[in-house]
């Protein structure tokens, strides 16, 4: 491991940054990844193996960024790349229907209390994006509600006090964004449903859809209050609006069944992504047969995708499901998460560094703050220098996080107590930098 003292050799990478700057804009392909509001020069990474991550640098961390919550299973799993290969090796697309893609869809109907039907697409935002136009076919109505701080993707409706890597540049709302169109998206307070009540005796009845994610991520990680689900599905039966969860980072990760399951609260759409391409690119989008059967071509609302339930796509997601319904699977990940984070609140609260600490089952968020975070404003509150000051210090002992104080650690199958105590040893010592 070429590691010195705190600051990691990360020659190769600036090199490459400095080459990628010009041919990239900010060098990346989706720039939460230019870890500019941490300092910049990000490594570059040339593997993954398990928990681990090895940049070009030849310097090895530990991965709690996880592709940003596809791999629950790690880096490089002997069954993932395996079924990949196999797949890859009878053809890597036909634009026709195959097999694989019923079974994954059967697999994701059986999981997803929500699900009765699925239209397999290609990332998040597709996944998102349809859902929304999905709602506004089905009800003729024009508003959605969103919430201040969550990222639903980048398609122009959601592009409204947006989270993830918005928050994270301070672009709460997007330039190329008519205005005619962010009218149409309300944002409100999460884990506010009087404010949800408000705006549906204000204009209830123009609402098409509220969309949430059912536990935040793209603010840090923040949980549901108790009662606040329950509560949109009360508000859109009386306003007559579809619930959408956007579950491109819950599903299959807090549960089986993802958050609906867990919450026990069942919405109108589910939106899907990450784990179920186990890294390859898929996204989906499901629901109740009456509304999914509006799509094209048995319905009239429009959706498409050259690639979408892609061979290879579809037999990562495969191999994940397998993997993930497994006995245990998730029982253990909510263990080891649960250590981790009962011995970095001990660690904080030791070293008097003032630190709120969120967790939903193998994903988590430290923020910088000692009050409670429990929604965007408590999120921007946090002191996102120390964060940075934090990932820094963590990069230097070896440890990977999400180089935004606005995005979630992610705890995968792969990693052990003993890459646990390693985390632990990194922030000890983390902890005297901040
Ligand atoms: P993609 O289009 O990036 O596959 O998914 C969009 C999306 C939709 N919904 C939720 C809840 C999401 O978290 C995301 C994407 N997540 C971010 C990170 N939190 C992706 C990372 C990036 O933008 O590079």
């Amino acid at each position: 491991m070429a590691q010195t003292g705190w600051e990691m050799n990360l020659t190769r990478s600036k090199q490459l940054m400095g080459q990628a700057l010009g041919l990239i804009p900010g060098g990346v392909n989706s720039p939460v990844r230019a870890a500019r509001a941490v300092g910049g020069d990000p490594p570059f990474i040339v593997r993954g193996q398990g928990a681990r991550v090895t940049d070009v640098d030849g310097n090895t961390y530990l991965d709690y960024v996880a592709s940003w919550g596809p791999l629950i299973c790690g880096h490089a799993h002997p069954e993932v790349v395996e079924a990949v290969t196999r797949a890859a090796a009878d053809g890597t697309s036909f634009g026709a229907p195959t097999e694989a893609e019923v079974t994954l869809a059967q697999k994701i109907v059986d999981r997803v209390p929500g699900v009765d039907l699925v239209r397999l697409v290609n990332s998040g935002t597709e996944a998102t994006m349809s859902a929304v136009r999905l709602a506004r076919g089905v009800t003729g109505r024009p508003k959605i509600v969103k919430f201040d701080g969550a990222y639903h993707g980048h398609a122009d409706s959601f592009l409204v006090a947006a989270g993830s890597g918005l928050a994270t540049l301070g672009i709460p709302s997007s330039p190329g964004v008519p205005e005619a169109l962010t009218k149409l998206s309300v944002s409100l307070p999460y884990n506010d449903p009087d404010a949800v009540g408000r705006a549906v005796d204000q204009f209830g009845h123009q609402i098409a859809a509220v969309i949430v994610e059912p536990v935040a991520g793209n603010m840090g990680v923040i949980g549901p209050a108790d009662g606040f689900l329950p509560g949109l599905r009360r508000l859109c039966d009386r306003a007559g609006s579809l619930l959408i969860f956007d579950e491109v980072i819950t599903g299959f990760r807090v549960a089986r069944g993802g958050a609906q399951e867990r919450y026990g609260v069942t919405p109108d759409l589910t939106c899907l992504g990450k784990i179920i391409g186990g890294g390859l690119p898929v996204g989906a989008y499901g629901g109740r047969a009456e509304l999914m059967n509006r799509l094209a071509p048995v319905g009239d609302v429009y959706q498409a995708g050259t690639l979408s339930g892609n061979p290879l796509a579809v037999a990562a997601g495969l191999a994940v499901l397998e993997i993930t319904s497994r006995p245990g699977f998730y029982e253990s990940l909510e263990d080891v998460t649960a250590g981790l984070c009962r011995e970095l609140r001990r660690i904080f609260e030791a070293a008097g560094v003032p630190a709120t600490l969120n967790r939903v089952g193998s994903m988590f968020t430290v923020f910088f703050t000692d009050t409670a975070v429990i929604d965007w404003r408590g999120a921007a509150g946090a002191d996102a220098g120390r964060y940075a000051k934090y990932w820094r210090a963590m990069l230097g002992a070896g440890v990977y996080l999400a180089p935004s104080a606005y995005e979630a650690a992610f705890v995968g199958a792969a990693h052990t107590p003993a890459d646990v105590e390693q985390t632990l040893d990194a922030a000890r010592k983390a902890v005297s930098a901040l």
